[in-house]
């Protein structure tokens, strides 16, 4: 393990070492190896930096899997830029609230034409930049002296995630965490210069980019990037290229094991899901296709992975099995007590599970008061509650926090009740996860409708909503109630929402 480099530089190192070496493959360049990597990276990175980006300026980034979006991405990294990672589905509430956090210095987006009226509300004087442009950025001529010299404790990353609560923040991962994360996994799952990863996870989060692309690049390996999902895709891309890796969230493997090519699969070294529980059903069915038993992992924005089932030895089905080598956990109790592993698989009970490690976080960006919420005694809070079974075995059972994650992205209930709360006819909304076996939780909101108003069609709540958030965001379901039950406190007690029968069912 390297302990005093950061990623760039240990990547730097084997596309020295091996500079004729393929790494990343799209489908619009082919493969591009180790030296070309190198020197593109360079040569945009001194671009950018002519443009004003250096060392600690904040620089958004969203586009499609593809190597143009890779390329700006190492060089920002390599210029000591730090990172902010956006879905490109965004709107302009979501996109400006970003901007207005953390005052990046550019924008660099596939759709530059749609996010430059959103970024200039707030900042007109950042530029915004298609990733095709930023690219082609060149000032080959003028190198910055100082490049690949980040210090390992200084931010890489800004990851926007809503945490336990509220409003999104900005997890501040530095290279040291982003690094210590891949150096644990290339020793978990034997991750070598001989893997090969079918990468079609996007790039503008964790398991794509901070496991996915990073580790990929840390192990010497190389990545197909789709840009992305899609069954035959996958499986044509993993047989063209000799592919040894998968990784996907469980709505991707569900959507596997229900194509009948599923079997060619068969050919993969390993297959990782995460993000969100993988049902076992899922996990049995991809077994019984393919022979390979899919390893389940468990991770964060904020710590990137820290739990996962073993490479060698049993990769249980609903379990994600032990903290990763460097990770320590440890979990609440009712009684406020704080226990270690082996006392919490001898009681056997379900308590928050807190975590310690090179790779967790420092905190969030410019949020002191969350920040004192977000630790206890220097343990990180993950808002997840688990069980442990007596050989160790930890598995998640439900969420202490308010999230619903479909399809592996997560949804914040009250960012969707705010923008539902103001359509004219809703005097009351309440959002809440409710299961589904393709997205695993599905949004869903029940409405109060105000008096005198017709209830709204689930269609044109859809509608109005879409113009604020992104479309994964969007109520699935809407079920039209007279109230919502409440506490002696005023406040809705969201287990008690029941979803009628879907009609067939
Ligand atoms: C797309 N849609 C979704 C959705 N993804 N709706 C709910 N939940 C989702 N996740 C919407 C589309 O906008 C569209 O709606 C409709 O669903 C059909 O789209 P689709 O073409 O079927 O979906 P697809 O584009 O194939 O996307 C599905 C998916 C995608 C599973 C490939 O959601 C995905 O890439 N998920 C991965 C998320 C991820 O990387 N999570 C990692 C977080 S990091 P409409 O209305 O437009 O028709 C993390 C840490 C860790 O959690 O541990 O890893
Ligand atoms: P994010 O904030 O997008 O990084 O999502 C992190 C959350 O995803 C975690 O706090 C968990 O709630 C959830 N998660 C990640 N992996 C798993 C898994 N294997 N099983 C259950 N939940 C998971």
């Amino acid at each position: 393990m390297m302990r005093d480099g950061t990623l760039v530089r240990s990547w730097v190192q084997r596309w020295y070492a091996e500079p004729d070496r393929d790494v990343l493959h799209d489908a619009r360049e082919g493969w591009i190896t180790g030296a070309q990597l190198d020197q593109r990276t360079r040569r945009v990175a001194a671009g950018l930096h002519r443009r004003g980006v250096g060392r600690g300026c904040r620089v958004l980034l969203s586009g499609a899997n593809g190597i143009d979006l890779v390329v700006v991405h190492i060089a920002l990294l390599r210029l000591g830029a730090v990172v902010v990672p956006v879905n490109g589905a965004y709107r302009e509430r979501e996109v400006t609230h970003i901007v207005r956090d953390c005052r990046p210095v550019m924008v660099i987006v596939d759709d530059d034409a749609v996010w430059s009226p959103w970024v200039a509300s707030v900042d007109q004087r950042c530029p915004v930049v298609s990733v095709a442009a930023a690219a082609r950025a060149d000032g080959s001529a003028d190198v910055p002296a100082d490049i690949d010299a980040a210090a390992p404790e200084s931010p890489a990353m800004i990851g926007y995630t809503s945490g336990t609560t509220g409003a999104p923040k900005g997890a501040v991962l530095s290279h040291a965490n982003l690094q210590a994360s891949v150096a644990a996994l290339a020793i978990a799952w034997r991750w070598t210069e001989d893997d090969r990863l079918v990468l079609c996870l996007p790039l503008f989060h964790m398991h794509g980019l901070g496991v996915g692309l990073h580790g990929t690049l840390f192990a010497g390996g190389s990545a197909v990037l789709l840009d992305g999902f899609d069954s035959d895709r996958v499986i044509d891309a993993a047989g063209k290229h000799h592919a040894t890796l998968f990784f996907g969230v469980p709505t991707m493997y569900h959507r596997l094991v229900e194509c009948e090519r599923v079997s060619e699969l068969a050919r993969l070294r390993l297959c990782v899901a995460g993000s969100a529980p993988l049902p076992p059903s899922v996990h049995d069915a991809f077994r019984a296709a393919t022979g390979r038993t899919v390893l389940e992992r468990y991770g964060m924005t904020e710590t990137v992975m820290l739990v996962s089932n073993p490479y060698d030895g049993e990769r249980r089905a609903g379990a994600v099995g032990f903290p990763l080598p460097g990770v320590e956990v440890r979990f609440t109790r009712e009684s406020g007590a704080i226990v270690d592993l082996s006392a919490a698989a001898a009681d056997g009970g379900t308590g928050e599970i807190l975590v310690r490690g090179p790779n967790v976080f420092s905190g969030y960006w410019e949020r002191p008061a969350s920040n004192v919420a977000a630790f206890i005694d220097g343990w990180f809070r993950t808002g997840d509650l688990a069980t442990v079974a007596p050989d160790g075995y930890i598995t998640i059972v439900g969420r202490a926090k308010e999230l619903i994650i479909s399809g592996g992205f997560n949804v914040y209930p009250r960012e969707v009740e705010e923008v539902l709360a103001s359509h004219p006819a809703v005097a009351e909304v309440a959002v809440v996860g409710t299961p589904s076996n393709e997205w695993g939780e599905e949004v869903t909101a029940f409405v109060v409708v105000r008096s005198g108003h017709v209830a709204p069609h689930r269609d044109a709540l859809r509608e109005f909503c879409g113009e604020q958030l992104a479309r994964f965001k969007l109520p699935r379901r809407v079920v039209i109630v007279d109230t919502l039950p409440r506490n002696a406190l005023g406040k809705v007690v969201k287990h008690e929402l029941r979803c009628p029968p879907l009609p067939g069912k």
